[in-house]
């Protein structure tokens, strides 16, 4: 193990899925840091690891009871050497210091492979928007801004939705940052589209990890025609994951939530999909009633004491998992390969646990890791600041066309800096030392700051 992988768990010894994405990438590196003495010279990585800097605050609200809540909130601004800080703001119960330091850190390499100029940030809170009702979710909203509008701006840092933040929730953050600033900028991607969102953006992080899976395919002269995939998750990335692979003639047959999955052997179509937003959307209901309305496909609840995920044990070509973080372990990844998955593209950040990676390097299937894959969804947040920069909207087909373009350029990116360092194939290898180089010389550009 590198010495500043001990250094950074030495540190903060209870973050533990921030030291293994600083693992995984500095394993990567080892290579271009062996070529390269004056990045160590310059202590590269002791400030790669270390975050610009962290903002930790009150956020209280009352509740529809009149009753006082208090959460936490963060920001973590990681690193600025390409562009402002970028990343979204994750709503969640599980949140802490050390899953958004692993999600700044990864956004970092991530936003450097989108070949737009941005750099990486996360934040969040450990509140739980599940079961709240709209107003106490812009009483929440309002709050968490009061105090993060101070450390915001279109050409500082600019936050957008992950788990738990979508378009409501952007709207209620926007609505207070307007108000309290007396501006109206692009501070915030995701936003509608008739007050400065993209077009596209929605289906981007989905739409984007299947193409970028239709790209390695390709290199095997391989389509998504026909092909039987594992979907997790039913939010944002997978609702777009599973319309775009309808659309590729491919056959999605899960999907999940945080209480169970369905497996549905008939495949899950546009009809099907439809329900499936209608449910999550609007409603905000659980994936158990898609078994209701469909009762030919079947409910499992997940067992969080189970060794495996039964999702992952269905026989299938390809896998997109888009969840959450380390929602596939060794056993996991062996039971997909065994059953014959031949690709995995990650929608979600960080899916596979080290073990379950190991695996799936180990066996040459076709691996794109979220960094790379799931990639599409900041590309259009770059976009969609282009755009309120201009000051002007693009059509659908057009920034479609860009997502398309860019997905192309990571997946050739990847391709070429794995060639080049000796690992051919290896997409985890590829978008790590690809989006490290990029922002290492940058910061080797600005000096000791
Ligand atoms: P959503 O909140 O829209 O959906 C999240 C989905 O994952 C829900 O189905 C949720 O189930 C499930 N989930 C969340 N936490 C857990 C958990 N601990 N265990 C099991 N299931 C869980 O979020 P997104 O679709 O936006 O995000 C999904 C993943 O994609 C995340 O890893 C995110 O970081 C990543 N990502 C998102 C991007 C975006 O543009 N939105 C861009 C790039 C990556 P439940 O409703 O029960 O909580
Ligand atoms: O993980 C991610 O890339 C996101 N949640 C999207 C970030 C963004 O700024 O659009």
């Amino acid at each position: 193990m590198l010495e500043i992988v001990q250094h950074v768990k030495d540190k903060d010894p209870n973050e533990r899925e921030f030291h293994q994405a600083v693992d995984e990438v500095m394993a990567s590196v080892e290579g271009v840091l062996d070529q390269h003495p004056e990045y160590r010279h310059a202590k590269i990585l002791e400030r790669l690891v270390e975050p610009d800097r962290v903002i930790l605050f009150r956020v209280p609200w009352v509740d529809d009871q009149g009753i006082v809540q208090v959460n936490r909130g963060f920001r973590i601004e990681m690193n600025s050497a390409i562009g402002p800080y970028k990343g979204g703001l994750r709503f969640h119960p599980s949140v802490n210091l050390g899953i958004l330091k692993f999600l700044a850190f990864e956004q970092v390499f991530k936003n450097a492979l989108t070949t737009l100029p941005m750099g990486g940030g996360k934040g969040g809170s450990d509140f739980d928007p599940k079961g709240k009702s709209d107003l106490e979710v812009m009483r929440f909203c309002q709050s968490f801004m009061s105090e993060l509008y101070r450390h915001i701006g279109p050409n500082t840092d600019v936050p957008a939705g992950d788990i738990g933040v979508g378009a409501r929730e952007i709207g209620y953050l926007f609505g207070m940052y307007k108000k309290l600033k007396n501006e109206f900028t692009g501070v915030l991607t995701g936003k509608s589209i008739s007050w400065g969102g993209s077009l596209i953006r929605p289906e981007a992080t989905g739409y984007g990890s299947v193409y970028f899976a239709a790209e390695m395919l390709n290199t095997q002269n391989k389509t998504l025609e026909g092909k039987v995939c594992l979907v997790s998750g039913s939010g944002n990335v997978a609702q777009y994951t599973t319309e775009k692979l309808i659309e590729m003639g491919a056959k999605p047959i899960t999907l999940s939530d945080s209480a169970g999955y369905i497996y549905d052997e008939a495949g899950i179509d546009a009809d099907k999909l439809a329900f499936v937003k209608k449910l999550k959307n609007i409603r905000r209901g659980r994936i158990k009633e898609y078994a209701e309305e469909y009762p030919d496909a079947v409910y499992t609840p997940l067992d969080p004491g189970a060794d495996h995920n039964p999702l992952w044990a269905h026989k299938a070509d390809c896998a997109f998992p888009s969840a959450t973080q380390n929602e596939i372990n060794g056993k996991d990844a062996k039971n997909m390969i065994d059953n014959g998955v031949l690709l995995v593209s990650e929608g979600a950040n960080m899916p596979t646990t080290p073990e379950g990676v190991h695996f799936f390097l180990g066996s040459h299937i076709l691996y794109g890791p979220g960094k790379a894959a799931n990639a599409g969804g900041v590309s259009v947040s770059g976009l969609e600041m282009t755009q309120n920069s201009m000051r002007l909207s693009w059509t659908r087909e057009e920034v479609d066309e860009r997502l398309r373009l860019i997905m192309r350029s990571i997946h050739k990116t990847c391709i070429e800096a794995a060639e080049q360092y000796g690992s051919p194939g290896n997409y985890v290898n590829g978008a790590n030392i690809a989006g490290f180089t990029k922002v290492v010389n940058a910061m080797m550009d600005h000096g000791v700051v």
